[in-house]
């Protein structure tokens, strides 16, 4: 017993890892004034990255996500909570596995980042009902309202996610710093709920500051109501200048110039939602996106705002856009892929946006005075009109911060001037679309910077010197003027550099070309070392903390954190083959990479040169053997449905009133995502010829018509019955479908059974909180056959999925009875490959992965060849839906398949839920499973 003890204790002292770092348990205080945010008195430049869990529900990859955002330069993170996500009825909450937001919220502060915490009640996130959960399209009174109904409801939500926020706040060691309070709350506005929101959180323990964000201008809780009732603390704006509109990634700002407003003299100039990707409206496919808000755009866009207003306090949307699997969409503006065109795509792979974002990242957090800076009147002026500057400076420092841009900002020539500036002439460049945030007096560490026409990435004291990285055009002229008491001592590494000493300046000229790197020594200071790069040689470089002090790493596909102990410097980082280049403190004489020794040579530069080891290749096995089985028993007139939901209501709470009775909305039944079936009962009188039906399904909905087993035809479901914004009429027939009865099909004076199957594609969002878009119904609106009393029956999804969650299933027979489930036995089934019948047919198939430990190999699945107008397809892997296929959805033909519903080690299902609204000679097909790429992950 005391031996068993005794083992039991040792485990206990060497498992029992502190889930929260014991320094970071220490409290903090958050204030701020009309500059920055501070912690502790100590000023802050926010930069955040929108991170959306519900996008991404493999909790695994929360942390690769969250350290890829801290490793690119943020210092933070936006989270949307959204409602809908955790609460499948009225009183009924779930925080556990996929939606365990304790869990994420550990996860954001191991990862070394503060968190904007957004909890709605609503987020839109162009997510379903805009985050609020269909349930609330029952209950009554107005949603985003004060009003009873809805306030019982909210409050039941606030009061479950606050208590989980609450307790990571940084005022409790946390990472939570601000909470933000609804969502573009503008129109129909109500300040005793914006008030009552905050209110609750305060009375939940939210004790730092409140923001909100509040679209497009500074009309509301930002300015004109910012004293009276529902005014937040902090009040921030959203921006979107380069709209929305992907297919012309060329135009450039359609929205506007982009400069967030100073909404106050009293706080921060906050831009709560900064354009960093864009829904696909127009279906051009997100990789346009991401040229729309590609690397040009952020430097224009992102540069010109900071400089211009002085901003401090960045979120841009989206770091990481994920997946609307499920039926998380709000089916009007997106349809499965929620990649975004962001920085880090679906699959989570890096892309030149990153690069950017940690250009400007790492400047944002190394160089102090940026927090604290008022406008320059009269900035250095460059002789050529083409060319524009805009300057800031830190009042107690006398930092300058000079944008230097093109004019017209559409300008795509390249253009150059000498400006007059800190007593000296200097040569700037601006190509096309570029914008160049230079900086003039500051102390660089040991160092004092007297200018450089090169923009600063980063500088650290490493090993007893400073490395500082500068950057600039590939091409473009640089100088870069730095003060000593004496004449330093210069020796050019590496490329191509002048230098002159006069008058205590030292001056560097060059062009920026490859990487140059240039020793400085003597001269009264600590010796430098100044890294002069192009953009590209720029965005290759890491910087992470040590408790030894800061490394800075070129090379590796990603550096996610770095250790020194002894003479070893260690790096958490993923490769391929190439280059490791370490410059660090200096007992540091070995480099490993994970638990790999790097054979590293010391270069001239002091820094520690090796090769990094690439992936083992991985070969993905083809799909074969699909089973497939048809389903729709739903159509025939004998199929039960005594245990069905009777719809037989009269009223309904829907602010829209039923155009047939009884009322057949799916909501008021209980049934609020995904596929539902009618039935429809009647004693036909003969004189009966066309079945009338009206449904409303969201955009890219579908609905399919039997009468007594014989299939009629399909329509598209209608968006809505009334528009819920004064600029689109009222539409009174939304979804119309008329199906001739064809001759000798009804039974007069006897039973007849109408069968309907109707998607649901998600909820309409609630932007303008009228309750008219959101609270459109679900489902039938209308249905008549010639006047026949009909009796009608519903079903929808058969209950939660306790592990998947509410918005994973819909009512297909196949879901009910388990088909998309891995355990569920196919064996009888026929091999698939005939032709598709109208209905329903699912298809299956297993394959066995044995991915490589230690590798990050993101598996998508294919359709090849074209998109059929015959049917649509919803995905199931190991029973998760991830996605809708089909040419009514949307372009997508590439579906991600994240590792944790993916088993990378065992056998995976595939079930496909093939819903055919015309007759097909075979179904979808070739399907593949292909690597979005390969690293190793050490
Ligand atoms: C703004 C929303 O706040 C956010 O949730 C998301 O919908 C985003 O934009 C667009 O992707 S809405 C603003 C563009 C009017």
């Amino acid at each position: 017993m005391r031996r068993l003890l005794s083992v039991l204790l040792a485990m206990l002292l060497t498992w029992a890892v502190p889930v929260v770092p014991a320094h970071a348990r220490t409290a903090h205080e958050v204030t701020y004034d009309r500059y920055s945010l501070m912690v502790d008195g100590r000023r802050i430049v926010l930069q955040s990255a929108e991170f959306h869990y519900f996008r991404l529900p493999s909790p695994e990859l929360w942390r690769d996500v969250l350290e890829k955002v801290k490793a690119a330069g943020f210092n933070a993170v936006s989270l949307y909570f959204s409602w809908a996500y955790h609460s499948p009825k009225q009183g009924v909450y779930d925080f556990a596995g996929v939606r365990d937001v304790d869990r994420l919220l550990r996860t954001a502060s191991q990862a070394g980042l503060y968190v904007i915490a957004r909890p709605g009640p609503y987020i839109n996130a162009e997510s379903s009902g805009g985050g609020l959960p269909a349930w609330v399209k029952t209950v009554p009174g107005r949603a985003r309202s004060s009003e009873a109904g809805y306030q019982a409801a909210y409050r039941e939500w606030l009061h479950r996610i606050n208590p989980i926020i609450a307790r990571h706040q940084v005022t409790d060691g946390g990472p939570v710093i601000l909470y933000n309070a609804e969502n573009e709350y503008q129109v129909n506005t109500d300040a005793a709920y914006m008030q009552d929101i905050q209110d609750q959180a305060r009375a939940d323990g939210i004790d730092v500051p409140i923001t909100t964000n509040d679209c497009c201008d500074g009309g509301s809780w930002s300015s004109t109501w910012a004293t009276g009732p529902g005014a937040v603390q902090i009040p921030g704006i959203d921006d979107y200048p380069q709209s929305f509109e992907c297919a012309t990634p060329d135009v450039w700002g359609p929205w506007g110039e982009g400069l967030t407003e100073r909404l106050r003299d009293d706080i921060p100039v906050f831009a709560a939602e900064y354009q960093a990707g864009a829904i696909d409206l127009g279906n051009a496919g997100y990789e346009k996106c991401r040229e729309l808000t590609g690397p040009a755009f952020m430097k224009f866009f992102y540069k010109n705002n900071l400089v211009t207003t002085g901003a401090t306090m960045f979120s841009y949307y989206m770091g990481y856009g994920g997946t609307n699997w499920g039926w998380l969409a709000q089916p009007n503006d997106v349809y499965t892929s929620y990649d975004y065109g962001a920085a880090i795509t679906e699959a989570r792979r890096l892309t030149p946006k990153y690069a950017e974002f940690k250009r400007q990242g790492y400047f944002l957090q190394a160089v102090a005075p940026l927090a604290k800076t008022d406008p320059v009147a009269t900035p250095p002026a460059p002789d050529n009109p083409a060319l524009t500057t805009v300057a800031r400076a830190n009042p107690d420092t006398g930092t300058q911060f000079v944008l230097v841009r093109h004019t017209d900002r559409a300008a795509t020539t390249t253009d150059s001037a000498t400006v007059d500036w800190a007593g000296h002439r200097v040569p700037v460049q601006v190509k096309g679309r570029d914008a160049h945030v230079l900086v003039a007096g500051y102390d660089l560490g040991g160092q004092r910077l007297v200018l450089s026409t090169s923009e600063i990435m980063t500088h650290a004291a490493i090993g007893g010197r400073d490395v500082a990285l500068l950057y600039g055009t590939s091409g473009s002229p640089g100088a870069t003027v730095l003060r000593y008491a004496s004449q330093p001592s210069v020796t050019v590494l590496d490329g191509s550099v002048t230098s002159a000493y006069a008058n205590g300046d030292l001056r560097l000229d060059y062009t920026h070309d490859g990487l140059a790197r240039v020793l400085v020594t003597g001269g009264g200071r600590r010796p430098l070392l100044l890294l002069l790069g192009t953009d590209e040689e720029a965005g290759t470089f890491w910087r992470a903390d040590t408790d030894s002090g800061p490394v800075l790493v070129r090379g590796t596909e990603l550096v996610r954190s770095a250790s020194v102990r002894g003479d070893t410097v260690r790096l958490a980082a993923d490769t391929v083959a190439g280059e490791v280049e370490v410059f660090a403190p200096g007992q540091v004489r070995r480099v490993q990479i994970g638990t790999h020794d790097v054979a590293a040579a010391r270069t001239k530069s002091g820094s520690l040169l090796g090769a990094t080891r690439a992936p083992g290749a991985v070969r993905l096995p083809e799909l074969t053997s699909w089973r497939a089985r048809a389903e729709s028993p739903e159509a025939q007139p004998g199929f039960d449905d005594s245990r069905w939901t009777a719809a037989d209501r009269t009223t309904t709470t829907s602010p829209h009133p039923p155009k047939t009775l009884p009322v057949l909305y799916a909501d008021d039944y209980g049934y609020h995502y995904g596929n539902v079936w009618y039935r429809g009962h009647f004693t036909a009188t003969g004189a009966e010829t066309t079945i009338d039906l009206n449904a409303i399904t969201g955009r890219r909905g579908n609905y399919l018509v039997w009468l007594n087993g014989r299939y009629l035809g399909s329509a598209a479901g209608g968006v809505q019955a009334d528009s819920g914004d004064q600029w689109t009429p009222p539409n009174p027939d939304p979804g119309p479908g008329h199906f001739a009865i064809p001759s000798g099909l009804l039974k007069p004076g006897a039973g007849n059974v109408i069968a309907v199957l109707v998607a649901n594609m998600g909820h309409n969002d609630d932007w303008i909180a009228d309750d008219l878009r959101f609270k459109q119904p679900r489902g039938l609106v209308a249905a008549s056959v010639g006047g026949t009393p009909i009796t009608w029956k519903i079903q929808g999804a058969a209950g939660t999925d306790p592990v998947r969650g509410p918005l994973n299933n819909g009512g297909l027979y196949g879901e009910r009875t388990g088909w998309h489930l891995p355990a569920y036995a196919d064996k009888s089934w026929k091999n698939a490959g005939g032709p598709l019948a109208p209905g329903v047919t699912w298809h299956r198939t297993a394959f066995r992965l044995d991915l490589p430990d230690g590798q990050d190999v993101p598996v998508g699945l294919r359709f090849g060849g074209e998109q059929s107008p015959a049917y649509r397809v919803m995905i199931f892997l190991n029973g998760w839906n991830v996605g809708q296929y089909g040419g009514d959805i949307g372009p997508q033909k590439d579906f991600y398949l994240p590792a944790g519903l993916l088993k990378e080690q065992g056998t995976n299902t595939i079930a496909l839920a093939v819903t055919a609204e015309q007759a097909a000679p075979a179904g979808p097909g070739p399907i593949s499973l292909f690597a979005y790429g390969n690293v190793r992950v050490d």
